[in-house]
């Protein structure tokens, strides 16, 4: 295995004016002719080499400038070839055989169900052709493509359709133009047998542009959803960002086996089914969220990604940070505001604070990878969204358009570096350039989750309060970190409620600092109570907090804060700390009942919760999901699942019983048993019953599965029957397992739909879930050569099971383990990707942590991919 370096980025010697591409789909391979015209770049010495990538191809001609070459004329190593006569520029035209059928691992072209597809991010297009393979070399495209008419009918790539007819033998072409420069990460090839949606968009300037969503013909009852999306978000990101899209087609294709949730490839994004196919009956609330969000992404990536795409990979959170704040952005308004960050933030402090605290830590620039794919993670999108966001809250939504319209006229049609959005954003805002590219570069540069330690005092006599904060970061690999801006967003709460406060003559409610040394601190005045400090509102930096708040301290954040999000937040840090005293209390065997009153946290709730169930219905059923033991694993040094499962259910039962009377008359209202609505208000009333559901089956577990057996026979949409599958299985109630298979029965046909019924029989949160487990990978509909259906079963077992995945005896990993040989063989990124379970290893106690270093060592004796092999070495270092 290689290891790559950023310091070691040089720029091509070569520039790619044109691609022209043929391909040939064939009954059981493809020939790939591609023609493709280069210049010597000016900077480039006269002697350079023409470098070109190739991956796994049969090489059947090679010319330059039409005279034939040989395998003497060039050098091919590992995945480089390597021509020293391109002299000033030339046309090289190559001819490949490649095997589309026999290609498992889903990158590059290959066909599944008789549908060909590809998928070129990042390092795909060198399994098609021997082509110029990086992302700083863009060309435009022409590609035509021949096939079987009668099994193709439908022949798609990027761009215009500009020729299509009839071949021989009953074989048929189509001829697209992309006139926009592209890197081949961004090509894109689809042929098949697909029925289409069509509709239409006109933007801002007028431009009439063709919406196409194409599926299977069954699902094309699902593509309403989808389409809605799609026009929604082209209009926002005109009004937004004054981006307008640049085509006369627009198309998206539903794809059933695919590693990713959808690609943006320029004009003809290739989805994964699960990110566009949406029908109230098949699809629950989340499906529906999620499909907008991605359809969102990906339009976004139009602008953020393909007119200004990547220097290098090192850059990859350079469109993808700065697109996943895009679409937080835009999901915020479509629905609940409040709901959308304190959803993004959960899941960020569950899952990326993990990442970036354990064995895979890396920086949201990386300075070094081995397999590029294994970079697609949390921390480059999630973290890399919230440096975007911080900067959009220093610089403020105005000033910081400027900075994104600055960027995108600047660097359109070129390959950029985090240096340039970040200078883009200083120049337009009239900043000194060097001074903030500096700073906020440490942000992409050092790994780990910062930490801000607060301390407060407030002086009764002055009515003044001082403020002061110290951030740190764990140095990695030797280097010390250095301060990083940090934006906080703070408010005081009275006895009563919010109180107005001054800093520097600024009389507010709530004031926005920028932290920027190791430690600072501001005094502000007319403080006129003891107050209790609202800190880094709307979750304003991606840091650990340690502030002094007691619970009394919390409850009144639960009672009075104004802002939304830190209601919720206080929630979640006072249920981890009771949850984690709780476990104490178990582990030194004292098992007492405990009561409501024992609980800060459920006399708060108690006291505001049943008005805020009518109020702000999508608050009150967030506040009720007390943190899960993924994100509980990280708030602890020794990890035991099956304790803190134990704590957080007495907890939970603390909380609830007071509530019960609140919860059965909200279960009374049935807004679960009308008719789908997408909309904020409906989606909280669902949510909420969901919640009220999950919640009596914990109080009356009789009522409970009465109510959810209701919900499965009689309710009209997917939400409420998913709500009551996983209330039945997973606390176990009477009649779960005949649900179970009247579910199968009634859905067995409809794959997303069984994905789901996998999922919540492989994460049902009991020890027994491992034989399940074992049985559904022997059950008739599991097939490992789809990844959705591997990450319904194997990954919801890893990642999203932690009872039964940390067995004592270690049976959970060897079962992770036995897979993982299984899929790796055939599909490396998902397996590379499954394999990230086992990086929580150092946070589980030594008997555990035993065990997942012997399967570790284990599974590094084995054949293994070099992205698996990777990501294991680093898990194991
Ligand atoms: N570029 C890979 C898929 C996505 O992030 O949109
Ligand atoms: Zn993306």
């Amino acid at each position: 295995a290689i290891t790559i370096y950023l310091k070691d980025y040089q720029a091509p010697h070569y520039a790619l004016e044109h691609t022209d591409l043929h391909v040939e789909l064939l009954s059981d391979c493809a020939e790939v002719s591609a023609t493709l015209r280069f210049k010597r770049a000016a900077s480039a010495p006269k002697d350079a080499a023409l470098t070109l990538l190739g991956a796994d191809l049969e090489l059947l001609s090679v010319a330059w400038n039409d005279q034939p070459l040989s395998a003497d004329d060039w050098q091919w190593q590992g995945e480089t070839w390597q021509f020293n006569g391109a002299g000033e520029g030339g046309v090289l035209s190559t001819k490949v055989r490649i095997y589309p059928d026999k290609n498992l691992a889903l990158e590059g072209l290959y066909r599944s169900h008789g549908l060909y597809c590809t998928q070129c991010e990042a390092e795909g297009f060198r399994k098609i052709t021997l082509f110029p393979d990086r992302p700083d070399v863009l060309s435009t495209f022409r590609t035509t493509i021949v096939a079987d008419q009668a099994s193709c009918p439908v022949l798609l790539s990027n761009g215009n359709c500009v020729a299509s007819g009839k071949a021989e033998n009953g074989r048929h072409f189509a001829t697209w133009e992309d006139p926009h420069p592209k890197p081949s990460y961004l090509f894109a090839l689809v042929a098949g047998d697909l029925a289409v949606l069509r509709d239409s968009f006109t933007t801002a300037s007028g431009r009439e542009v063709a919406l196409e969503i194409y599926t299977a013909e069954v699902d094309q009852d699902k593509c309403d959803h989808a389409m809605r999306s799609l026009q929604t978000a082209m209009r926002w990101d005109e009004q937004r960002y004054g981006c307008e899209y640049d085509l006369d087609r627009y198309m998206i294709v539903a794809v059933s086996h695919f590693n990713m949730g959808a690609m943006e490839n320029k004009g003809l994004n290739v989805f994964n089914t699960s990110c566009v196919l949406a029908h109230p009956a098949t699809t629950t609330d989340a499906g529906f969220q999620r499909v907008e969000a991605v359809v969102a992404h990906e339009y976004f990536h139009n602008w953020s990604g393909n007119r200004v795409t990547c220097r290098d990979w090192f850059q990859l959170c350079l469109k993808e940070g700065f697109t996943v704040f895009r679409d937080q952005q835009f999901s915020a308004e479509q629905l609940s505001p409040v709901v959308q960050r304190l959803e993004d933030v959960a899941f960020l402090q569950t899952h990326q604070f993990a990442e970036d605290a354990g064995p895979l830590a890396h920086a949201v620039r990386p300075e070094s990878f081995v397999e590029i794919n294994n970079f697609y993670t949390l921390t480059i999108y999630e973290k890399g969204a919230e440096i975007a966001r911080m900067l959009h809250t220093f610089l403020g939504a105005e000033g910081f358009r400027r900075g994104s319209d600055h960027y995108f006229k600047t660097y359109d049609g070129q390959a950029a570096i985090v240096e340039d959005f970040l200078s883009s954003m200083a120049i337009a805002n009239g900043l000194a350039v060097d001074t903030f590219v500096c700073q906020w570069l440490r942000w992409y540069r050092q790994p780990g989750t910062p930490v801000v330690r607060v301390t407060s005092a407030w002086h009764a006599d002055s009515k003044t309060l001082s403020l002061t904060l110290t951030q740190s970061q764990t140095s990695h690999a030797g280097v010390t970190p250095e301060p990083l801006p940090i934006p906080v967003r703070l408010g005081f709460i009275g006895e009563t409620g919010e109180l107005t406060t001054t800093l520097a003559s600024v009389s507010a409610s709530s004031h926005q600092l920028l932290l920027e040394k190791a430690e600072q601190t501001w005094h502000f005045s007319q403080v006129e109570q003891a107050p209790v400090l609202s800190l880094f509102r709307d979750f304003s930096a991606p840091v650990r907090v340690q502030a002094a708040l007691s619970d009394e301290d919390l409850a009144r954040l639960i009672r009075l804060d104004s802002n939304s999000f830190n209601r919720w937040s206080a929630t979640y840090t006072l249920a981890t700390r009771e949850i984690l005293a709780l476990a104490e209390q178990y582990r030194r065997g004292d098992v007492r009942a405990r009561q409501p009153q024992d609980s800060a946290l459920a006399g708060a709730l108690a006291a505001m919760w049943p008005a805020l169930a009518t109020s702000d219905p999508a608050l009150a059923s967030k506040l009720l999901q007390l943190p899960n033991l993924a994100y509980l694993s990280d708030q602890v040094s020794c990890y035991d699942p099956a304790a803190l499962q134990r704590a957080r259910e007495a907890l939970l039962l603390q909380v609830l019983t007071p509530l019960e009377g609140s919860l059965q008359s909200i279960l009374a209202n049935e807004h679960m048993l009308t008719p789908y609505v997408y909309s904020a208000a409906a989606m909280a009333a669902r949510s909420l019953e969901a919640v009220a559901l999950d919640a009596l089956a914990r109080l009356q577990p009789e009522a409970a599965a009465t109510m959810a057996q209701r919900w499965l026979s009689v309710a009209p949409h997917m939400s409420a029957e998913q709500a009551a599958l996983t209330t039945l299985v997973h606390q176990q109630l009477p009649g779960a397992d005949a649900a179970v298979q009247a579910f199968y029965a009634r859905w067995q046909h409809e794959p997303l739909v069984l994905d789901q019924w996998f999922a919540t029989q492989a994460s049902a949160p009991h020890a027994s879930a491992r034989n399940t487990v074992e049985a559904l990978l022997q059950h008739d509909d599991f097939d490992a050569a789809v990844p959705n259906r591997v990450r319904a079963v194997v990954g919801q077992f890893a990642s999203n099971n932690p009872v039964a995945f940390h067995d004592m005896a270690g049976k959970g990993y060897d079962l992770l383990a036995q897979q993982l040989l299984l899929i790796d063989a055939r599909n490396p990124q998902l397996a590379s990707r499954l394999a990230g379970a086992l990086g929580i290893w150092p946070k589980l106690d030594p008997a555990r942590q035993a065990c997942v270093l012997k399967t570790l060592d284990a599974l590094l004796n084995e054949s293994l991919s070099s992205d698996t092999r990777e990501t294991l070495t680093r898990i194991r270092a």
